[in-house]
């Protein structure tokens, strides 16, 4: 059964024992952040938090919800987290039908598809309150993460846009920097879906109507984290996770459908051409990103539930719950990844590299160079563009194991020979590269060299005991006065 909504998810949590509430008064401004970074670095990643006393509101604020694998998959409603993936890649598989027969077999698969398909509803709870006159923002509990915050941030906005042009609907997290009652930053990087329905809007001469539901079935927050091609509507993402389609209702200043059961939704609209400095932001590289200039984000209405609850995340020196979010995406994705790169055994972006600086990657070598291949292909997909780094090693290493990466890749390389530079698209969070947006990634082959790849002196074998004498001390083990050395 899918999570109804937040509060559903939230009942689960309890049950659990995974979420804690604290009664305690506690300040909006960074206290709660400095809590939950505490919480975030324990082991495991701590409990979901929900502050019921935030000073100053009568909204309780939910934070962590998803911080930790285990909440990560009774989000998505699964015992694992590969196999779910192998469900998406179910739906993936086959691609377009080539013949009639091929067509009529694949009809039911396609009516099972459309089920899920977000249903439009007439009402939500999503607006049982409609604050229309005089809405304003600081009417909730935004928090402030980081002391030297340009100022509160909404930081888990699903934000929904259409394509002006297809009128095709997106929806992605963009953090929002609270200017004023009716104002806020909208952080859509470059490169992201709603830049580019903002940029389609601004060709036109025209505003960009915009929704950000804050609250939902998790689910929600997955997908719309997801780095889903263009035109991928996130919903029907999240309406496969839920099995169950969203219900979306439309708002009711902007023609923007909204998930019906969100605990707020924020209406409102973006002009072309306006823009105004956002940042700097305590951000997931675990550093100040710099401050830039974004567009802004006018409020037209303010819809929410009856006791409504406030959610939120903080991002800074990993891991934190977005840790969790993005490490689901990886398992979750690596099945779709290796459908176009069927020699990919295995994939890793450690909490240290915040997923855009590195990425290990062990793989089936079949010819030569084909370690540059993969590096090349990842360069090339979606979001994976970004990778700063990305490290290929044989099949054998397990790159789960970062200790063991290291060490086999470390010492597979003639650095001069086995890595290389490219040129490319740079995550906007990247504070290193020369330009923005612009700069280099290396990749790293670290894997056996081959005689075709020009390598003719021998390659040494791994050192292993043997097997019969492993057995031997096994069987001997408290004969030699030693602890269970294991
Ligand atoms: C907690 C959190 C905060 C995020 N903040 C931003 C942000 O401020 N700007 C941004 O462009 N992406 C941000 N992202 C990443 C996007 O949500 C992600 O790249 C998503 O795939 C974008 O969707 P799109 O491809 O439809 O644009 C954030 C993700 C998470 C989990
Ligand atoms: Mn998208």
């Amino acid at each position: 059964m899918a999570h109804a909504d937040l509060r559903a998810f939230l009942d689960v949590l309890e049950g659990r024992r995974e979420l804690v509430r604290v009664r305690e008064p506690v300040s909006v401004d960074l206290e709660i952040s400095a809590i939950t970074d505490r919480v975030s670095k324990s082991p495991g990643g701590g409990p979901a938090l929900l502050f019921e006393r935030p000073e100053g509101f009568d909204v309780p604020v939910l934070i962590n919800a998803l911080g930790s694998t285990s909440r990560m998959k009774l989000a998505l409603e699964v015992d694992s987290l590969d196999a779910f993936g192998e469900r998406i890649d179910a739906l993936v598989e086959g691609g377009a039908p080539t013949s009639l027969l091929e067509k009529i077999k694949m009809l039911p698969r396609l009516k099972d598809l459309a089920d899920l398909f977000p249903a439009q509803v007439k009402k939500g709870a999503c607006q049982e309150v409609v604050e229309r006159d005089r809405p304003s923002l600081l009417s909730l509990p935004i928090i402030k993460c980081w002391p030297k915050d340009a100022g509160r941030y909404i930081t888990l906005p699903l934000v929904f846009t259409h394509d002006p042009e297809t009128g095709k609907r997106n929806c992605g997290i963009y953090r929002m920097q609270v200017f004023d009652g009716t104002t806020a930053a909208m952080h859509w990087q470059v490169h992201k879906h709603g830049a580019h329905h903002h940029r389609r809007a601004g060709e036109r001469g025209r505003r960009l109507e915009v929704a950000c539901a804050i609250g939902a079935d998790p689910a929600l927050v997955f997908a719309a984290a997801a780095p889903l091609p263009d035109d991928v509507d996130e919903m029907f993402l999240a309406g496969f996770v839920r099995r169950e389609p969203v219900p979306l209702v439309r708002g009711v200043t902007v023609d923007v459908q909204v998930p019906a059961a969100a605990e707020y939704v924020l209406e409102g609209y973006v002009d072309p051409g306006e823009t105004r400095r956002e940042g700097p932001f305590g951000d997931h590289t675990g550093y100040y990103s710099l401050a830039d200039d974004y567009p802004i984000f006018h409020l037209t209405c303010i819809t929410h539930r009856r006791n409504p609850i406030y959610q939120t995340t903080i991002v800074g020196p990993p891991p934190m719950e977005d840790y969790y979010i993005g490490k689901a995406i990886e398992r979750v994705f690596l099945p779709i990844m290796k459908r176009q790169l069927p020699e990919i055994v295995d994939i890793n972006m450690p909490a240290e590299g915040i997923f855009h600086n590195l990425i290990l990657v062990s793989m089936r070598k079949r010819y030569p160079g084909h370690a540059r291949k993969v590096m090349h292909a990842i360069w090339g997909m979606g979001q994976a563009m970004f990778s700063k780094i990305i490290v290929v090693v044989d099949e054998d290493v397990d790159v789960q194991d970062v200790r063991q990466t290291t060490w086999k890749a470390l010492n597979h390389i003639d650095p001069e020979r086995d890595i290389e530079f490219v040129m490319g698209p740079i995550d906007v969070l990247d504070h290193s590269s020369r330009l923005p947006h612009y700069g280099s990634h290396m990749g790293v082959d670290a894997t056996r060299k081959w005689p075709s790849e020009g390598f003719n002196r021998e390659w040494p074998e791994e050192i292993r005991h043997d097997p019969a004498t492993l057995e031997l001390i096994d069987r001997k083990w408290s004969k030699y006065g030693l602890a269970r050395g294991e």
